[in-house]
């Protein structure tokens, strides 16, 4: 009887299926000699509760799950009801995962211990953007690591854990969840990004090496603000509209209002990403931990520049678990002229 060979060539398998986030994730820790595991477990529980999440943001106007819950937040906000299941996800799973020792979430207002054994902490914005969420415009899940102190005693020892410069990150990530679900990842090798197979249930890699480009041709900035911001921000919007066509002016408007939605846009196409501080927010809007901090590693390891408007945002050393900052991300070349206007130097 003759044998029929039903081996694939290794090629073969590999053309017909593409690199997992798992099977990257992994290919990671074996390049980080001595590595235990334990943060390649992390990664993979954080990739479980981002699909946990899209399931229920794909269903969420089926599911009951739109609108309000009728409590607010640590920010002051209206707490949507797929803020709180989204949350509730993350804190569940990186609690089952015994890989976190504290967390931050932006829906809660304390620092929350899981496991004083454990290495890393992990802060997160469960689902950013949630003013999009009843109108089915992109939403998503930002999230940091750091490496956790050896003890966490003491008043305040863990949100004490969690007060560090973004410099410190070993990992950032975020989930867009658009026209399609992807995972943005970067364990300080690069960003990567993975798109959602939902009939698999795995994310398969869709875009390797993303390199932010040096000058875009978008700026992104919420222009309902102008009459709240300062001289500066606002010379600086004045040249983004301006007719010099050989600095490429003047560059598209794109705004969605979640920042996960602009960022991506941003990482990928290039340009400027900006919301200032200004009369209302004096602060900035956007939070430092689980917002800026992500984004800032992220975009600088593609390539790109993160700051305030003058200061890089990973050097800024938070004083507080909710605390807010303007945050300016891009392209190198645009954000430093948006710094030249912060300076007075334009
Ligand atoms: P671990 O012993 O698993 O906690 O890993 C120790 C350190 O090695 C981590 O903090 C990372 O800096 C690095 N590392 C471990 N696993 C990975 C991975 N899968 N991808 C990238 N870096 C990793
Ligand atoms: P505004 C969403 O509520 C969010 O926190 C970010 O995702 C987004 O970039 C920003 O606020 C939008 O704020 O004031 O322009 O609606």
């Amino acid at each position: 009887m003759s044998s029929v060979k039903t081996s694939f060539a290794p090629h073969a398998a590999t053309s017909v299926v593409g690199t997992t986030l798992e099977a990257h994730i992994l290919a990671g820790m074996r390049g980080a000699p001595g590595a235990t595991g334990e943060f390649t477990s992390l990664l993979n529980n954080i990739s479980l509760a981002v699909r946990i999440i899209h399931a229920r943001v794909r269903s969420a106007g089926l599911a009951g799950m739109l609108g309000y819950t009728g409590e607010t937040n640590v920010q002051g906000e209206e707490v949507q009801k797929l803020d709180e299941y989204a949350n509730d996800v993350m804190c569940a799973v990186l609690e089952k995962s015994q890989r976190c020792a504290v967390l931050a979430s932006e829906e809660l207002e304390d620092a929350r211990v899981l496991n004083e054994h454990a290495k890393y902490a992990v802060m997160f914005d469960p689902l950013d953007g949630s003013s999009n969420i009843d109108v089915n415009v992109t939403i998503g899940t930002i999230f940091a690591i750091v490496r956790a102190p050896k003890s966490m005693a003491g008043d305040g020892g863990a949100e004490k854990a969690l007060l560090q410069a973004g410099h410190h990150i070993v990992a950032a990530g975020y989930a867009v969840y658009g026209s399609s679900t992807s995972f943005v990842l970067s364990t300080g090798h690069g960003v990567h990004e993975f798109t959602l197979d939902p009939t698999a249930g795995e994310f398969f890699l869709s875009r390797a090496n993303i390199k932010c480009p040096s000058k875009g041709k978008l700026y992104s900035v919420n222009e309902g603000n102008h009459a709240r911001w300062t001289e500066p921000v606002k010379k600086w919007n004045a040249w983004m509209k301006s007719d010099h066509k050989e600095e490429g002016l003047p560059y598209g408007q794109r705004y969605v209002g979640s920042l996960v939605g602009d960022a991506h846009r941003t990482l990928l196409k290039g340009g400027i990403f900006a919301y200032p501080a200004d009369t209302k927010s004096e602060g900035g809007k956007l939070r430092l931990l689980y917002e800026a901090n992500p984004m800032a590693f992220l975009f600088e390891q593609a390539g790109g520049s993160a700051t305030n408007g003058v200061d890089r945002i990973l050097d800024l050393v938070p004083t507080k678990l909710h605390e807010r900052t303007p945050l300016v991300l891009g392209s190198k070349d645009d954000v430093a002229v948006y710094r030249q206007f912060m300076l007075g130097e334009r």
